[in-house]
């Protein structure tokens, strides 16, 4: 029996498709298909595959070609699953031509005529509503925004608004964007959508705005610096069929949500303490540290850091204390040690001390590392007493990072889901009533 075996993503299977199976299994007796899994494709940067894995699996198997559908998860499994399915061909489009000879050292390699004039991403594309984005603000994270949320179907930025005429005038003429820096509604009747990358101080604002002009939001960390802000603000998206996410880029991420699930699938036993740090020296004149801003350790960093915090232990914590070393009227330096009835949590928060910015999750049979920096998490460790049986996993981190949220965020408008298991928005709230308690001076101390 001569087994065949190709493999591919399979997404809004099409003629293409179907004429590459009839074809691979032309040539043996025996065909695997080989489906790529979600995780697989968001790691090889395919981030716009519109069918999950089962549907793309059952849609497969409806071809009628496939004798077995297997799921390809992992760099490298191409040749594990050909030795271990003693398969004797390898087939794969033409558009792949040369990219497997590497595989003729297993079996024999060939290449099939690709099915001209059809393909996924056309079939996307034909399919796409495009939502034009407007981003409030121009400064550091908004640069970054623009070439990230071109990987992302759906997204296209078209405008930006700055009040400040000169910056709006230049962002807009380095990205091809129409700016403006006067009425803000005459910006809004440009977009569906708005990312808010402006001054903490004015992100309640300008979400408010949007959303009460039907605009689904995206905003960047600190998301609002009230609790009760962050909460009128999802019951009004919610009651008027809106989307508004907190802009955490690291909730997003594949690694981190990989962390999460392992960690909550009990792989270091009960969590009993987690220990986050984030550094980032900051100069006078930044805005930072001026109080006047918003500035500060806590206000800048505690959003990615109590993400972390609350996706691993919840937001029902019991006490919060806060030690301070000031400068400049805010605080350069924050540890917050946050009690839960479980477990315990501290975050050390630096904008003017430098701090090891690494991720330590202890539990009841072992613990996590993640190396600074914790928040672009491409590689973590999971230890144990007995060291062999330690485990080290490694992701690619595309870009700058910010696509994965780009990404979520046009996910739920699309498909009309109004909150995130990634960061839900009890989580968000949670987030924020830390940050107030801060700023509130909760259990304060200077030192
Ligand atoms: N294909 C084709 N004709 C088309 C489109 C696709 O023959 N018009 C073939 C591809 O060459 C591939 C298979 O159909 O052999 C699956 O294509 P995709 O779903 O696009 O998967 P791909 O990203 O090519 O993944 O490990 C995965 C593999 O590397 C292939």
């Amino acid at each position: 029996m001569t087994k065949v075996i190709t493999y591919g993503t399979y997404d809004l299977l099409h003629e293409g498709h179907i004429n590459l199976l009839r074809r691979a299994k032309e040539l043996g007796d025996y065909l695997i298909v080989g489906v790529t899994s979600d995780s697989f494709d968001r790691g090889r940067g395919k981030l716009n595959v519109r069918n999950n894995v089962l549907e793309r699996v059952q849609a497969v198997k409806e071809t009628g070609y496939a004798d077995e559908v297997i799921i390809e998860d992992y760099l490298g499994q191409k040749i594990d699953d050909i030795q271990r399915y003693d398969v004797e061909i390898f087939a794969i489009g033409s558009d792949w031509e040369g990219k497997f000879d590497y595989l003729n050292e297993y079996c024999k390699v060939v290449y099939l005529p690709r099915t001209e004039g059809i393909s996924s991403t056309m079939l996307r594309e034909q399919t796409e509503v495009v939502y034009r984005i407007g981003i409030v603000g121009s400064g550091r994270i908004a640069k970054r925004f623009v070439p990230e949320s071109k990987v992302v179907n759906s997204a296209k930025v078209t405008a930006v608004y700055d009040p400040n005429k000169v910056s709006a005038d230049a962002f807009g003429e380095e990205f091809g964007l129409n700016s403006f820096s006067d009425k803000y509604e005459d910006f809004m009747s440009e977009v569906d959508v708005v990312y808010i990358a402006s001054p903490h101080l004015t992100h309640y604002d300008y979400a408010k705005q949007s959303l009460y002009a039907g605009k689904h939001v995206l905003c960047e960390i600190p998301f609002m610096l009230k609790a009760s802000q962050v909460h009128e603000l999802y019951d009004y998206a919610e009651a008027h069929n809106l989307v508004l996410l907190e802009a955490s880029k690291t909730a997003f991420c594949p690694s981190f949500n990989h962390l999460v699930t392992l960690v909550k699938s009990g792989v270091i036993g009960d969590v009993v303490d987690v220990k986050t740090s984030l550094s980032k020296m900051v100069c006078a004149p930044m805005r930072e540290l001026d109080a006047l801003q918003a500035g500060g350790a806590m206000n800048e960093h505690a959003p990615l850091n109590m993400m972390a915090i609350i996706k691993l232990l919840g937001t029902d914590y019991t006490k919060v204390d806060f030690y301070s070393k000031m400068g400049n009227g805010v605080d350069i330096y924050t540890k917050a040690n946050i009690c839960y009835t479980h477990a315990t949590a501290s975050m050390t928060l630096g904008i003017g001390v430098k701090t090891e910015g690494n991720m330590i999750i202890s539990g009841t049979k072992g613990y996590v590392y993640v190396p600074a920096p914790w928040w672009l998490t491409d590689f973590f460790e999971i230890r144990y007493e007995d060291q062999t049986k330690n485990k080290k996993y490694f992701y690619s981190y595309d870009g700058d990072g910010l696509r994965y949220e780009i990404q979520e965020f046009m996910s739920m408008i699309v498909n009309q889901r109004k909150s995130s298991y990634k960061l839900r928005q009890q989580e968000s709230i949670a987030i924020a009533e830390i940050i107030e308690r801060f700023n509130n001076k909760d259990n304060f101390q200077e030192i």
